[in-house]
């Protein structure tokens, strides 16, 4: 089992999409916890990419193929993250509008968060990525959202978080919402300082976090 891990996490490292297909759908068959093969394959493999891009050892097209391959795998095990949210589902009945902020186009991670919150039982209206922070509040009115969840995977990407939160304060909304935050580089103690009502490291911490916000609602 742990080798088929290994694996998929080499294909996501190499950006072989055919092979990471092949390999989630046995990981899949033999019946392995989705979350494990989402956090120690594929964000795993995602991280050492990352971390081979930065290091000039990766350029921009094995990026792409990694993303190619993240998203073929992501397709894959939805429906049995999805399967697994819905088990765990609770009785919280609340509307999140998620988007990725303004300038970002990474949108895998958000798209895994958004089914999970929708397998758990919340109605999520996904707004897409690099979405103007005007265009987020606007949404979250227009629906009569009780969350805002904000992805952003860029570090340059993070302060439109506090933006949001800014705007939503000079404009006396902020007590209307909860805004919760994510991303690679988003760790608790930044979640905090930015005034947001909390982050998650992944898609189960984010049910998590919404649960707990909903709880009062
Ligand atoms: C795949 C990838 C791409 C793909 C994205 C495809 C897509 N459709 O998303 C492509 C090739 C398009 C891409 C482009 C770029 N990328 Co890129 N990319 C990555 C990579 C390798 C993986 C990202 C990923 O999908 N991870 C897997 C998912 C499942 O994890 P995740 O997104 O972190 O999401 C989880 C959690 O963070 C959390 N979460 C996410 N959102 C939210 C929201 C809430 C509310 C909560 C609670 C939780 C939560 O839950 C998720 C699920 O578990 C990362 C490296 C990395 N380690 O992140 C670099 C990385 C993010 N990219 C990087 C860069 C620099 C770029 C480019 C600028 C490159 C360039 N020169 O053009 C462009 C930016 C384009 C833009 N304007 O956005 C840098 C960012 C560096 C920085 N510090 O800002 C990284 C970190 C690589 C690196 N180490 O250098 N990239």
């Amino acid at each position: 089992m742990s080798n088929l891990i290994e694996h998929i996490k080499q294909s996501i490292i190499e950006g072989d999409e055919q092979m990471a297909e092949e390999r989630v759908r046995q990981a899949l068959e033999a019946n392995i916890d989705p979350l494990q093969i989402l956090d120690e394959a594929l964000s795993a493999g995602a991280d050492i990419v990352g971390e081979r891009f930065e290091n000039g050892e990766y350029y921009l097209p094995e990026l792409m193929m990694t993303g190619r391959a993240l998203k073929t795998a992501m397709e894959l095990i939805r429906p049995a993250m999805l399967k697994k949210a819905t088990d765990e589902r609770g009785q919280a009945k609340a509307k999140i509008v998620i988007a990725t902020v303004q300038t970002d186009i990474h949108d895998i991670g958000k798209n895994v968060v958004a089914s999970m919150l929708t397998g758990a039982g919340f109605d999520v209206v996904d707004i897409g990525v690099d979405v103007p922070l005007h265009t987020i509040i606007s949404k979250a009115e227009e629906t009569k959202a009780d969350i805002i969840a904000l992805s952003a995977l860029l570090t340059t990407s993070m302060p439109y978080m506090q933006d949001l939160i800014d705007l939503l304060e000079a404009r006396s909304l902020r007590s209307r919402y909860k805004v919760i935050v994510g991303g690679a580089s988003v760790t608790p103690e930044w979640a905090a300082s930015i005034g947001s009502d909390g982050t998650g490291k992944d898609a189960v911490e984010a049910v998590r976090l919404v649960r707990r916000l909903t709880e009062t609602l």
